[in-house]
């Protein structure tokens, strides 16, 4: 619990910085993101989103602008950059950098491997366009308050002018497949307003009729998709007009605005599909729709609370908290509410069926966002999914396992045609049309492990999940093709005997060329691709052993595995990043590639290596002093290490500077710019810190740290398929309860003290004191 004196610091606080206190009329509730004013920028808007279709609410007063996004509205095509020479060129390379030739080595690679990719150049993912309410002239506004409600997934405007209380919903339902917004207020024909349709650019064709808005354009000047916005205005009393560009309501009681839109992605007429879904969503009434989407949201959601202590937090402003929080305070109950969000966040921008979460999730504004908005595959997406199997959202992961299924054919290719292997690769990004050949600039394009990677999120969801139709139909395909490539893929370094990868870099990091040459990126043998591989091939060996298959490539996995490098330390006894111990022109780089065994991998763990465990320390208190964790997911990264670290306190340390440093008004992650990926690491590195089941027993709070003294984590899972509920006090663990999904055995395990359970039934819940002893069984 928080003392008396967390109230006495809040009043402080709103002493202090002007317009701290929020509306006092309403009922304040932890979970809620809310603002006694509009929104004053996009970072400010709330985002509401059904994983395909989304929106960003300002709500404004006299001028709403809801700005409005379809995960498929991508400019571009597939298309092949491939560079022809690669193959030729890949043993000349090989050869340069075994010699230490590094200059020369990435000359070559750059006009001899890599194809040419310019960001300015590529496809883009793009905004659908803005809806805007013009509500005309108001006049005397009191009670302001706009909120996100994720317990609801609802955003919510309330205001009182003229005598008269207006409400305003928006909330993007799955079920009905589009954006829904009820205006309604308390005194009969007081609601007027004009809404419009727009997309930046003015070469959307809007055509309006009766109570209906079409906007239509073929993106990227037809070059990309077709994409179809439908608006219907549908008002209770009052009169309807419609005339030029918009559709105007006069004196209606209430309104409620239906928005579906789509695009010819998957090969359908947006038009159709459009006109399907918004027929099909304005037969039903809003009482309806809206019980339907929460049931929806909650049957979600729902499945983990989270309790760090009562706080005082919630009866202020976010921005007001967030200030707080950057000028030293800390809230406990911000923290929940930014654990919570991060699965708000996984829901709303990833349901199965649809495309994954983006580097923005699907919320992006204007033609051109940062990085095109597009599907990095050298931490960002993989960073997207860590919380999806943990917090128990693990059906929301699976968007990006057929995303990666779907750019096989591509990563076939690329593996024949570039490198002259069997199985599958991709480099460091993608997109929706799944390129994977390697591109740009050698710092970043040089990696071809962007799949590799992938496939520790996808075997993890049959780590937790079990199903063993979706290892063998699914997983299993993506993974033996990924580890044939990482076969082809691995030479003998003439040095040690080793096998390494290579040519590589550890992303977007490099290193200063022995003998004052300037700096390199490129190596044969960066740590990360071996940790990668070894993780890659013991997952497939497990896979194919499940699976009872492929005995033959089974032992080759085992003969490639036996002889890959080892990770080394160096002479400070650090992780070394490179084959060489090189001098680092950028100590405090972003990237921790050589930490991906820590996490989130498990090859480093105390049990099983501790001179590696502590290796590992050392690595990141180095990148830290030298200015470590700047962009938000590096800052989120840093969490998951140290919890994996058992270090509570540092693991809160950069909880809290996560928060304080790279967290927007809205709560989205600020790289910056905005990009979703450090939501979901903080919110993974917070489960970490109360559960882990990586290291074969499911931890019990490993990283508590001193400040949340009482509290409870329900509902998180951990692998084998457990569902566990941990509850603590003053500070010490005082029961779980574990329920076993599968009926597999489990070892549990605090502060050393383990126990264990031989068997387990399916659909059991297994109770534990403090001293791990097992209560009863109902
Ligand atoms: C990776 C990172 C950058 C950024 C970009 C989208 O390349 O190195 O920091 O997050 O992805």
């Amino acid at each position: 619990m928080k003392s008396g004196i967390f109230s006495s610091l809040l009043v402080l606080i709103t002493c202090l910085i002007p317009g701290i206190a929020g509306n006092s009329q309403n009922a304040p509730s932890a979970l809620k993101i809310w603002f006694n004013r509009p929104a004053e920028s996009w970072n400010d808007a709330l985002p509401v989103g059904n994983g395909r279709l989304g929106a960003m609410v300002f709500g404004g007063i006299e001028k709403e602008r809801i700005q409005l996004n379809e995960e498929t509205v991508w400019t571009g095509k597939p298309r092949w950059d491939a560079n022809p020479d690669a193959l030729k060129n890949l043993p000349k390379v090989r050869k340069l950098l075994f010699e230490g030739k590094y200059s020369e080595a990435e000359k070559l690679a750059q006009t001899g491997i890599l194809g040419s990719f310019r960001r300015d150049n590529a496809s883009s993912y793009q905004t659908l366009g803005d809806l805007t309410i013009d509500f005309g002239q108001i006049r005397g506004v009191t009670g302001y308050r706009r909120e996100l409600d994720i317990e609801e997934a609802v955003a919510r405007i309330v205001y009182s002018a003229d005598q008269v209380n207006f409400t305003r919903e928006v909330f993007s339902s799955k079920p009905d497949q589009s954006v829904v917004v009820r205006l309604s207020c308390d005194k009969t024909s007081a609601l007027t307003f004009t809404v419009r349709l727009s997309r930046p650019g003015n070469k959307a064709d809007i055509k309006v009729s009766g109570n209906e808005i079409v906007m239509k354009e073929h993106t990227g000047d037809g070059t990309g998709v077709k994409m179809e916005a439908r608006l219907r205005v549908i008002a209770d009393g009052g009169k309807t007009i419609s005339g030029g560009d918009s559709v105007s309501v006069e004196k209606a009681n209430s309104a409620t605005l239906f928005l579906t839109a789509a695009t010819d992605y998957y090969g359908n007429d947006p038009s159709l599909v459009s006109l399907e879904q918004i027929k099909s969503v304005i037969s039903r009434n809003y009482p309806e729709i809206k019980k339907d989407h929460i049931d929806d949201y909650q049957s979600f959601f729902k499945r983990v609370s989270l309790d760090l202590g009562n706080g005082d937090g919630k009866y202020f402003t976010t921005d007001a908290r967030i200030n707080a929080m950057q000028n030293g305070y800390t809230d406990t109950d911000l923290i929940e509410l930014y654990y919570q969000f991060g699965r708000y966040l996984l829901i709303s921008s990833s349901r199965p069926g649809d495309l994954p979460a983006n580097l923005q999730g699907i919320w992006a504004d204007g033609l051109n966002p940062p990085w095109s908005a597009d599907y990095h595959i050298n931490i960002n997406i993989q960073m997207n999914y860590w919380p999806a199997e943990i917090t128990n959202l693990g059906e929301l992961q699976l968007p990006f396992v057929d995303f990666i299924d779907a750019m096989r054919p591509d990563a076939r290719r690329t593996a024949r045609e570039v490198y002259g292997m069997k199985g599958i690769v991709a480099h460091y990004t993608t997109d929706v049309w799944h390129y994977t050949e390697p591109l740009g600039e050698i710092v970043y394009g040089m990696w071809p492990m962007g799949i590799a990677w992938s496939c520790q999120n996808i075997w993890d969801h049959y780590q937790f999940g079990g199903d063993t139709d979706y290892l063998r139909y699914k997983a299993y395909p993506i993974m033996k093709e990924a580890a044939e490539f990482c076969l082809g893929w691995l030479v003998v370094d003439p040095k040690t005997g080793y096998l390494v990868s290579g040519p590589s870099i550890s992303p977007e990091n490099s290193f200063r060329i022995p003998g004052g040459d300037g700096n390199a990126s490129m190596v044969m043998g960066p740590t990360m691709d071996h940790m990668i591989i070894r993780d890659l091939l013991q997952n497939t060996i497990a896979a194919s052993t499940v699976l009872n298959t492929d005995k033959s490539f089974r032992q080759e996995m085992e003969k490639s595995l036996e002889k890959l490098t080892p990770i080394k330390t160096g002479s400070d006894g650090r992780i070394l990043e490179w084959s060489e111990e090189f001098e680092e022109p950028e100590p405090g780089h972003r990237h921790l590639s050589h930490l991906y065994g820590l996490h989130p991998g498990n090859q480093i763990t105390k049990q099983k290596n501790p001179e590696l465990f502590e290796a590992a320390r050392r690595t990141i208190e180095y990148r830290l002093a030298h200015g470590g964790g700047h962009t938000g997911w590096s800052r989120a990264w840093i969490i998951n290490f140290y919890a994996r670290l058992h270090d509570g306190e540092k693991a809160y340390e950069n909880l809290l500077a996560l928060i304080r440093k790279s967290t927007l008004y809205n709560l989205f992650d600020n790289h910056p710019p905005f990009q979703i990926d450090g939501n979901f690491g903080g919110t993974s590195g917070i489960t970490e810190m109360l559960l882990q089941s990586h290291a074969g027993q499911v931890d019990l709070l490993p990283a508590l740290p001193a400040a949340w003294k009482t509290g409870y984590i329900h509902g998180v899972m951990a692998r084998g398929g457990f569902e566990v509920d941990i509850d603590w006090e003053h500070g010490k663990l005082k029961q779980a309860k574990i329920t076993s999904k599968l009926g597999n055995p489990v070892i549990l395990s605090y502060l050393g003290n383990t126990a264990e359970l031989k068997t387990t039934e399916k659909g059991k819940s297994y109770l534990f004191n403090a001293d791990l002893k097992n209560l009863n069984s109902n």
